[in-house]
């Protein structure tokens, strides 16, 4: 028999037999997958599937931060309706864009970061690129010091910090530990407690901020609390890692809430910054943000940048045009950019008059419980305060949904919602 026989007849021997009822699950060879365990479900996105499936006409979802309208309806910022406008005139392209971005908008997108009058920008020493927005931004800082870091190759996240860091990181090749951030008693920042440890972890650890509107606590350092935490991190030689997903959003002023960064620049240090556009310009699904390490040199920056693209292009080649072209237009036109700072400081507020209308609503329910932080707290978010079984009770009884950390996002609230929102709160915890 031929060698081309033997191998027809082996291979038909060992070909599980389907008729015409038979399936792919009834078949006799094991699967490659068999030992794939069933993975936790997100603790943000998560929430959005049970949301989904709950037949409760009266459902609250309060669980991923975007931005919703008074009348609970996805909003499209006028600024970028101009930009989509000019960006179909202009009838481009759909070649590749070059593997670091589009040149034009890594400009605005930085020069949004840094300021337009920064020394940085002005001798040439930012390593900035496009990238699939805020979380692919921290995903190619993250790559990126994973190969080429030579401090102590941790990172250090606030306690507590937006679910997705410890992934990142950990998918990036680097261990993640906490720092110490948060005083349930105070409701506010331990600045004690995390400034001991920023000065206790080991020298050159690289650590995680949030630039401002911390994530899930809504509780941001003080100018001089972050002024301390500069010259701490200057003594230690740690490596400052900004996470900047909601500048605007927190003050309704882009510049103010890009002060703890620029600051840090200004006292010498190098940094990364991660930029997100899904939240101050509304455009969640276009994946659209920006990437920087500063640099102490052009050739750094040259290098840097060659090394960086080797990443990106290994991780998806190059980004996508359509966000990256709605963002130079707005930033890059001072007309339709004055509209932007009109949109966002709209954003802003309505979130603020959110937390004010909250407690009062809380107040006319019953509640004698302190819900003062809830307007103390700036951003996207409130850290409610509710216990892990009051979240429970509060999804199972009345289908109000947020994250298992009681965190809500205020600006899922408006007039359809709130008053049962605060009704459902206060019997949770009264
Ligand atoms: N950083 C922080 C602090 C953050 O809250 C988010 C998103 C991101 C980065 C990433 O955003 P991107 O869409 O990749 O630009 N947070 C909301 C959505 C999410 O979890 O992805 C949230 O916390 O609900």
């Amino acid at each position: 028999m031929s060698a081309i026989k033997k191998s027809k007849l082996l291979s038909l021997k060992h070909f599980p037999k389907r008729g015409l009822v038979g399936s792919f699950s009834s078949c006799c060879k094991p699967s490659v997958f068999g030992h794939v365990e069933q993975g936790p479900a997100d603790p943000i996105f998560g929430v959005a599937e049970a949301f989904k499936a709950d037949k409760n006409p009266k459902k609250v979802m309060l669980g991923v931060g975007a931005y919703r309208s008074d009348d609970g309806k996805p909003y499209v910022l006028p600024c970028v309706r101009k930009a989509e406008e000019i960006v179909y005139k202009k009838c481009g392209n759909h070649e590749y864009l070059p593997i670091a971005g589009m040149p034009e908008f890594n400009k605005v997108a930085v020069e949004l970061a840094l300021g337009k009058d920064s020394c940085i920008l002005k001798e040439g020493l930012n390593m900035t690129v496009q990238s699939l927005s805020g979380t692919g931004a921290i995903r190619l800082g993250a790559a990126f010091l994973g190969m080429f870091y030579k401090g102590n190759k941790e990172a250090y996240i606030s306690n507590p910090t937006w679910g997705n860091h410890r992934n990142v990181f950990l998918h990036s090749g680097i261990p993640w530990k906490y720092y110490t951030y948060y005083d349930p008693k105070t409701i506010g920042l331990d600045f004690k407690g995390m400034s001991e440890n920023l000065c206790c972890i080991p020298d050159e650890s690289i650590v995680v901020f949030h630039a401002v509107s911390h994530n899930p606590t809504g509780v941001d350092p003080t100018p001089e609390q972050w002024k301390a935490f500069s010259q701490i991190c200057m003594q230690k030689k740690h490596f400052p890692f900004f996470d900047m997903a909601y500048q605007g959003f927190a003050s309704g002023d882009p510049e103010r809430d890009a002060k703890a960064v620029r600051m840090f620049i200004d006292d010498g240090h190098q940094v990364a910054v991660a930029q997100s556009f899904a939240k101050n310009m509304g455009l969640y699904g276009e994946r659209i943000g920006a990437f920087t390490f500063t640099c102490r040199s052009k050739e750094e920056v040259a290098k840097v940048l060659s090394q960086m693209k080797i990443v990106i292009r290994a991780m998806y080649s190059n980004p996508p045009t359509f966000g990256a072209r709605l963002i130079t237009e707005i930033l890059g036109n001072p007309e339709l950019k004055c509209l932007w700072l009109q949109d966002v400081k709209c954003l802003a507020d309505r979130i603020m008059s959110c937390r004010q209308k909250l407690v009062e609503a809380l107040k006319k329910e019953g509640s004698k419980k302190d819900w003062s932080h809830i307007t103390n707290q700036i951003g996207m978010f409130s850290f409610t305060g509710l216990k892990p079984e009051e979240v429970k009770k509060i999804i199972k009884e009345f289908a109000v949904y947020m994250t298992a950390d009681g965190r809500i996002s205020i600006a899922s609230l408006g007039s359809p919602n709130i008053d049962y929102v605060a009704k459902a709160m206060h019997a949770v915890t009264k």
